[in-house]
């Protein structure tokens, strides 16, 4: 491999840790092992960092140095995505690179519980469909399409701990900051007329999702995660199967080559490179279903406060929201002029009006918003702001859903870093 180019290596890095471990650091990896570079593995990192490592025995396997930023990791096919993680991978996407009306693939946020499987082939992938049904029944991709009608609509997902990192205390886990949500085109087959088909019993209660991502660990048959809705979601009929992604194929990293796609729930309900669909009689119990996994407490707490196990309750719907996606924060404007806009958006409701402010939430301007292309697709809004005078600016938006839940100013801290819908800002100079 060519390590002149740093970005090989973190592709390599992405693609496939172990191979990059075995090339950078001349052994296997293990990630419970405690590293030790030598030979030509120490001499390339040396020759990428520009220094010596003195320190070198004490590095952990699979470890990237914090001077090879990880955030500067290329991902193939994906395009100026901000990396919180190599391993397992997650990257989010920059406010102002997701104005596009529809997420473009590149510009969709990853967010990978474990490691991405090895075998994507389409012609070869089979869905099974079980548990309490009439009929289990096993389909090809192909299948999928020859049975049941194929859909396109424009679906959001938002990872449940978008906006993780403004809390305070801090919650652990991926500190997202506003990028991980998209809204892209899906195409492929209702959910819902796969599980009519197979005939759902009337003691279902509950949808478990098994995906051929593999566990961290390495551990034979450990699912990194498996995630369940209740059966009344899962009949909505926005619920894809999704085998296609903004007109081509799912990109590897977002599912390939079949998915669920569950809008307006946490983004950990739409399981990735999917493989079965099990139908339960009690609410699944799967990997990130129990503990405090996707769960917030069931009333308000202070921030940092202890919340016991059972008051921990599973989110359902997520909460409204919106993000200022033009301009980019930290503008220099020399007219009085702006027009800003973005995408709003509000779980299983639509949102039905959108403010901004430019004077710290003094006064509030009504923001022109479009309606959702279908159910579940971002609604886009934008303002003409006049600014009175020069100087610094902050300009804020804040959603109304149509039930008239306005986003909060303030975030409702819970434990895990989850439903951050706090009002996004960006800074604007007047000069
Ligand atoms: N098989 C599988 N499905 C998965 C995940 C995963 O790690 N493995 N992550 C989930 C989470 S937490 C989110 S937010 C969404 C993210 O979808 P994306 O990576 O396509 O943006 O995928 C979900 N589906
Ligand atoms: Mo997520």
């Amino acid at each position: 491999m060519n390590l002149s180019k740093k970005a090989d290596l973190f592709e390599l890095y992405a693609e496939d840790p172990d191979e990059a471990d075995r090339i950078v650091f001349g052994r296997e990896a293990h990630p419970d092992r405690r590293g030790f570079l030598k030979g030509a593995g120490l001499a390339s990192m040396g020759a990428l960092i520009g220094a010596a490592i003195p320190f070198h025995r004490n590095m952990p396997s699979g470890f990237i140095p914090e001077a090879l930023a990880a955030s500067k990791m290329a991902i193939e096919g994906k395009d100026g995505l901000t990396v919180l993680n190599d391993r397992p991978v997650n990257a989010e996407t920059p406010a102002h690179l997701l104005n596009d009306a529809v997420t473009p693939t590149a510009r969709h946020f990853i967010r990978n519980n474990g490691i991405v499987p090895d075998d994507m082939d389409p012609a070869a992938w089979k869905l099974r469909v079980d548990g309490l049904v009439d009929s289990a029944a096993t389909y090809s991709i192909d299948d999928l399409k020859k049975k049941f009608e194929v859909v396109t609509q424009q679906l959001t997902i938002e990872c449940g701990g978008n906006g993780r990192a403004f809390f305070d205390p801090p919650a652990r886990g991926n500190q997202w900051t506003v990028g991980a949500v998209a809204s892209s085109n899906w195409t492929g087959v209702r959910l819902a007329d796969v599980l009519k088909a197979a005939g759902v019993k009337p003691n279902v209660v509950y949808t478990a999702h098994v995906g051929a991502d593999t566990h961290l660990s390495g551990k034979e048959g450990k699912l990194p995660i498996s995630r369940g809705v209740p059966i009344d979601k899962a009949m909505n009929p926005s619920n894809l199967i999704a085998f296609g992604m903004n007109g081509g194929p799912l990109h590897a990293m977002n599912g390939a080559p079949l998915r669920l796609v569950i809008p307006g729930w946490p983004g950990s309900c739409s399981q990735k490179w999917l493989k079965r669909i099990w139908l339960r009689d009690k609410v699944h119990d799967g990997p990130k279903m129990t503990g405090s996994a996707y769960r917030v407490p069931d009333y308000p707490v202070s921030p940092g406060e202890k919340v016991p196990k059972s008051a921990m309750g599973i989110i359902h719907a997520m909460p409204v929201k919106s993000l200022i996606t033009t301009p980019k924060t930290g503008l220099t404007i020399s007219g009085r002029e702006l027009e800003v806009g973005g995408h709003a958006w509000a779980g299983d409701d639509t949102v039905a009006r959108v403010d901004v402010s430019m004077d710290f939430g003094a006064s509030w301007q009504q923001a022109e918003l479009g309606k959702p292309a279908n159910p579940y697709a971002w609604q886009h809004w934008k303002a003409m702001l006049k600014f009175p005078q020069k100087g610094y600016y902050e300009v804020w938006a804040r959603a109304t859903d149509s039930r008239g839940v306005i986003q909060p100013f303030a975030i409702a801290w819970n434990p895990k870093g989850y439903l951050n819908n706090s009002m996004h800002r960006i800074s604007v100079r007047v000069s």
